[in-house]
């Protein structure tokens, strides 16, 4: 579904929440040419006003529906917390108004696909944030197996094993019945599409050691990819070890005729029978970034930047709603296998 919007003016851009994140995601929307943020939106109406005047955003609300009512963006962003989503996409399906969501889409597969059904329907386009798989570092390794430097790929692992204090800055992940998973696989599970394509069935081990927490913050998740790969991931913010390297994850992929690692500090190795190459593929770093998560920040302009590309029917948008049915079918099947204790297994 591609929209026309007459390029002779910037795309509009609205903003639901203005929470933690917010305050890095409306900044990334002003790194596109052509893009303008046009107004934010949050329930608490001192949280809205101070986005607004932080980024010098012309308007902002307290009710999400005078927003879209009253400023008419071309686009509205949701990021509000997961279970509102599904209000705020009904909410811009009724006013036709094209919508991005943050990830996680829905705290279920049945209230995500009904999303995904409804936008459908009343013919707007629903594009999910997931921002991980826009990694400088992670395209990098997507170019090398693209490039086939290491074969015919027969094993992978990707590890984000940390104890880095989320919960500070984020304390509703604290309250999550489903943590890391939902929050962080969503994350990691998308990659392994995006590097390995689909999976034809997992098993999956999650455990709650912190017992501050509601969730789960620990998961080990491994699958089995359509190509005959074996994938397994292993996440968590219960883990000390000896360097802290939040929020970089760590991939091994090995080939049949080498490997690719990436590695601590951005570190990309590439080793086939000739010998190993070492590249630093660093992100970039935005002044507004915050330094704790520069890595992540520095993707959500790329994602921005894909979603707008898609919308205006220049490329692929990437993360569709339909497209992050299939994410978010490993992460509930990972629920699932590790409730049954027994694999789960997906339709092609
Ligand atoms: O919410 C999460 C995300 O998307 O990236 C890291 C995070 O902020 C905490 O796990």
């Amino acid at each position: 579904m591609v929209c026309l919007i007459p390029m002779d003016r910037p795309l509009r851009v609205a903003v639901i929440g203005a929470g933690f994140w917010s305050r890095f995601q409306v900044p990334a929307w002003l790194e596109l040419p052509n893009v303008q943020c046009a107004a934010v939106c949050d329930l608490q109406p001192d949280k809205a006003k101070a986005l607004a005047d932080r980024f010098r955003v012309a308007s902002h609300f307290q009710d999400p529906e005078e927003l879209l009512r009253v400023a008419g963006p071309d686009l509205v962003d949701v990021i509000t917390s997961p279970e509102t989503h599904r209000d705020m996409v009904a909410l811009a399906a009724r006013h036709r108004i094209p919508v991005i969501c943050q990830k996680p889409l829905a705290n279920d597969l049945d209230t995500a696909r009904e999303m995904v059904a409804l936008c459908r329907e009343s013919r707007i386009p629903l594009f999910v944030h997931e921002n991980w798989r826009w990694q400088r570092p992670l395209r990098e390794v997507k170019k090398a197996l693209d490039a086939n430097l290491i074969g015919k790929p027969f094993r992978a692992r990707i590890d984000f094993n940390s104890s880095f204090p989320v919960f500070d800055n984020q304390p509703f992940l604290r309250e999550l019945d489903r943590f890391i998973l939902s929050d962080m696989g969503v994350h990691i599970l998308d990659v392994v599409r995006f590097l390995f394509g689909e999976a034809d069935w997992l098993i999956a081990r999650i455990q709650r050691i912190n017992p501050k927490i509601r969730g789960e913050d620990v998961a080990t998740v491994l699958l089995e990819m359509a190509s005959g790969m074996t994938v397994t991931c292993t996440l968590s913010y219960a883990s000390r070890l000896e360097h802290e390297r939040f929020p970089e994850a760590f991939v091994v992929i090995e080939g049949d005729r080498g490997s690719v690692e990436l590695a601590p500090d951005f570190w990309i190795r590439v080793t086939d029978a000739e010998g190993t190459k070492s590249r630093r593929c660093p992100p970039r770093i935005y002044p507004w970034a915050d330094p704790s998560y520069a890595l992540i920040h520095s993707s959500i302009v790329e994602c921005h930047r894909n979603l707008v590309d898609g919308f205006l029917g220049k490329c692929d948008a990437e993360t569709t709603g339909e497209d992050n049915l299939r994410t978010l079918q490993l992460v509930f099947g990972s629920y699932e296998s590790a409730r049954l204790g027994q694999p789960v297994r997906f339709e092609a």
